[in-house]
């Protein structure tokens, strides 16, 4: 029988400590080191993307701006399963695909709960991933590469019809933004303590770590690389809920790693 070969997990790369740093394609890295499963990353700078995946076959994702345009939307994380033939986009058909195929490690979709993991997925970048991008767009844009940084700017812009720095502007706009997350934080905490009863729980399934919490982990750790450990911004995040998010974070911090010597693209 032949060996089995590592997955292939392709990401975008970023400038900071560790090259890993967009939110999507941490969900699935996360999912790959949970699960202990083998992998190297292919990086594909921003304006690459469509093309390196109409290269290889995969799926266009949707997106809100994809359904508004029209136009398919190339997106990353995709992962390549050379053992299977798999070759997956989109980071919760990741998940999936990783449970079915790979059962004997940590499950990120539990049996029964698909729909409340998907829809987990949405609240969350509601409550949180978008205050939450608009407060770093402009860290987010100078933490690549100088075409990714051209084509995050330009397709971003256009998106939102504004400069990235009129986005969240210092002052009144900005403090919405911070106000818009933490409360957003603390509705999920709430839901979260649902689990004792008002008590505290770590975990949006209580006891075990599953896909939900892989999402706002994601969310969390490219904060941290963009705005620095030292940063108001993590530290206020670190500290909100009492602390649940530091220790949300802590938990997952053994599988918090980027396989650094990956592929080129
Ligand atoms: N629903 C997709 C969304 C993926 C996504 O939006 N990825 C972004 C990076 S975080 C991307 O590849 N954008 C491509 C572009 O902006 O052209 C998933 O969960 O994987």
């Amino acid at each position: 029988m032949s060996q089995p070969q590592p997955l292939v997990l392709y990401d975008i790369p970023y400038t900071v400590s560790g090259k890993a740093c967009s939110p999507n394609p941490w969900k699935a890295r996360l999912a790959l080191t949970m699960k202990g499963i083998p992998h190297k990353t292919i990086w594909v700078e921003y304006p690459d993307i469509a093309t390196v995946c109409k290269e290889i076959g995969v799926k266009s994702t949707t997106t809100p701006a994809a359904i508004a345009s029209g136009a398919p939307q190339y997106t990353l994380p995709v992962l390549q399963d050379h053992n299977t033939g798999a070759l997956i986009s989109d980071s919760f058909n990741i998940a999936l695909y990783l449970d079915k195929t790979y059962p004997h490690t940590i499950r990120l979709i539990p049996e029964g709960t698909d729909a409340f993991q998907a829809m987990c997925v949405d609240v969350f970048v509601e409550k949180m991933l978008l205050p939450l991008a608009l407060i770093y767009a402009v860290e987010a844009s100078e933490s690549l590469s100088p075409r990714s940084t051209e084509y995050f700017r330009r397709t971003r812009e256009a998106a939102f019809g504004k400069r990235l720095e009129e986005l969240s502007p210092e002052g009144p706009v900005r403090d919405a933004h911070w106000k818009q997350c933490l409360d957003g934080l603390t509705v999920v905490q709430g839901w979260t303590n649902e689990n004792r009863n008002g008590g505290e729980s770590l975990y949006i399934m209580g006891d075990t770590p599953s896909f939900a919490d892989v999402v706002i982990v994601s969310i969390l750790i490219c904060i941290k690389a963009l705005a620095g450990a030292e940063s108001d911004g993590w530290r206020v995040l670190m500290e909100a809920n009492r602390g649940h998010w530091a220790r949300l974070v802590a938990a997952f911090d053994q599988w918090i790693w980027v396989d650094e010597e990956s592929t080129k693209p």
